[in-house]
């Protein structure tokens, strides 16, 4: 039995996310934590909300509310939101835990005693007006690789290149608006990450099974030159620097939001010590596989910055296997904005309709080869072809006429024949597909692969046609039938990482709680009484697209 150690990228604190964030780390993680489970690995799922850094504070300030409880807020209200999407962590943590706080410190004083932290005096952006230095977002301004003029002084959202708030033309306050700018100097501490190139680049190369996204881009940095990096910044919410002379100022969020992974499988051990720990998955751990599930921005921080502060502490830590990380979903042609409230957000999303709806579209146009554009028009096709006509139609009339012809019992007579046989044949033959694209975590050919079974199913349906046989031939209608049950089961178990309530439904009104695999189509036996699920998906109208449209300004 493999073990799995899966994370998701920490859904920043301010705000509920959009789709794109679902689609881009959340989900997929998920997929991938449910379809290990399901084939019996261990595996322990793990996210946070990341709530340190310059966007919380803007975002408290803004609503006039202390941070601290600003973010607990916005931790309860996201922490809510995923579990409506059945996103199953086995922990969903805090950043600002005491947990990462220790062991943010404890990591910045393993590289310090290893030569890796430097101190550095650094000319910094004063603002008189607002009476402080403007780090990272607190400065807007215009980028100078791509001409992009809401440029944050951190990071460009247009190009995703990291950015030094001095390098921004024409540069302003967040908060005041104010152009008044000074330079000022003023204490910080560097990670040394260009002493720990060889190393990095060592470990880069004994990877395997990154997606070609994640190679070119880590690629891209180390051809580049790796830069040694600022990890800590003046403001006071955040991780304490543990060094005289650096009292009131704080570690950078990048610095100590990946720690938080660690950190947030010591606050799921802490809940049971007795029966959790924390060190089995990361301390020098036997046969763990580590996947990290992320958007492309994000890549830099995880395949270089990451993996140097674990390397560098020159202790056994678990650094990762896999890291999946995925373009952009795109709202209607543009980009999806939590600044401009541009898109669907999560909350929207579960007012409209149940998360399945929303889990199998994002999975099956998962952004994996390229960027996919979602608009209402293309979600409802999809939802309908896939949901409602393919597997919800297989589904109900397997199930209705064996509620209206058997009295809902599956009947036992007659031996499976030639058909039966093929069908088998090709079954065995999808399902080894649909395994191999889960292990290459291809979430949109493992949807596709799915889908393809429900047709598998559908079309053995059609062809034997149960409802015209039943007159001729009881013993020959009985096996389809039985035979159709089992393929509502297989239809269903395939699709539990996917769209588990509705899995969970239909494996219920089967009265069978079994979802493990390989599923087989002998599972069910005769005599067995089974229920039709009420209507698993309703059709998405015409009407319902465009009122959709005007709500959220689509097309
Ligand atoms: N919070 C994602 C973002 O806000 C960021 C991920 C952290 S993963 C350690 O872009
Ligand atoms: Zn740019």
């Amino acid at each position: 039995m493999a073990k799995a150690l899966i994370t998701s990228a920490l859904p920043y604190i301010n705000g509920i996310k959009h789709l794109g964030n679902l689609a881009g780390s959340l989900l997929p993680a998920d997929i991938h934590a449910r379809y290990r489970r399901q084939i019996g690995d261990e595996t322990l799922f793990i996210c946070a909300t990341d709530e340190h850094g310059t966007p919380a504070e803007l975002a408290a300030a803004e609503a006039g509310i202390d941070i601290s409880d600003y973010c607990r807020e916005q931790h309860e209200l996201q922490a809510d939101i995923y579990r409506r999407l059945n996103l199953s962590f086995d922990h969903f943590g805090r950043s600002s835990s005491a947990q990462n706080h220790a062991l943010t410190q404890h990591f910045f004083q393993c590289l310090d005693e290893h030569g890796f932290i430097e101190e550095r005096t650094l000319e910094q952006v004063y603002s008189p007006v607002d009476g402080r230095f403007l780090p990272d977002r607190y400065i807007v301004g215009t980028c100078p690789h791509c001409g992009f003029n809401r440029a944050r002084g951190d990071q460009c959202e247009r190009c995703t290149r990291p950015l030094d708030p001095l390098d921004l033309i024409e540069p302003q306050s967040a908060l005041s608006g104010s152009t008044a700018l000074e330079v000022r100097p003023t204490r910080h501490l560097f990670l040394r990450q260009s002493a720990l190139v060889k190393d990095l680049e060592a470990w880069i190369d004994s990877r395997k099974g990154w997606p070609r996204l994640v190679t070119t881009i880590a690629r891209k940095w180390l051809d580049e030159g790796i830069q040694d990096r600022c990890i800590t910044r003046d403001l006071s919410w955040g991780v304490p620097v543990p060094k005289i002379g650096y009292e009131g100022k704080v570690f950078y969020v990048w610095f100590d939001a990946p720690i938080a992974y660690i950190a947030a499988t010591q606050e799921w051990a802490d809940i049971a010590p007795q029966s959790r720990d924390w060190r089995y998955w990361w301390w020098d751990p036997v046969d763990v596989d580590y996947i990290q599930f992320l958007g492309k921005d994000n890549v830099p921080f995880h395949a270089v910055s990451f993996p140097c502060t674990l390397i560098g502490s020159g202790e056994p830590w678990k650094t990762v296997d896999v890291i999946k990380g995925v373009n952009w979903l795109t709202y209607e042609g543009g980009k999806f904005s939590t600044s401009q409230r541009r898109g669907v957000f999560l909350d929207q999303a579960l007012d409209l309709l149940p998360a399945d709806y929303w889990r199998w579209w994002l999975a099956s146009n998962a952004p994996e080869n390229g960027d996919t554009d979602f608009s209402f028009e293309r979600f409802a096709a999809d939802v309908n072809n896939d949901l409602a006509d393919i597997f919800g139609n297989l589904v109900n009339r397997t199930l209705t006429f064996l509620a209206t012809r058997y009295d809902g019992v599956i009947p036992h007579q007659g031996n499976a024949a030639e058909p039966e046989e093929r069908l088998n044949a090709e079954l065995d033959h999808r399902l080894d597909a649909l395994q191999s694209h889960h292990k290459a975590l291809a979430f949109r050919k493992a949807a596709d692969e799915v889908r393809s079974i429900w047709r598998l199913a559908n079309g053995y349906l059609a062809a034997q046609a149960p409802w015209s046989v039943i007159g001729k031939d009881a013993d020959r209608a009985a096996v389809i039938v039985r035979t159709g049950v089992n393929l509502v089961a297989i239809a269903a178990t395939v699709a539990a990482p996917f769209i588990p309530e509705t899995v969970d439904r239909v494996l219920e009104a089967l009265g069978n709680g079994d979802r493990s695999w390989p599923p087989s189509l002998t599972t069910l036996k005769g005599g067995q009484s089974v229920k039709v699920p009420y209507l698993l998906f309703a059709k998405l109208t015409p009407e319902w697209v465009s009122e959709r449209q005007q709500q959220f300004g689509g097309n």
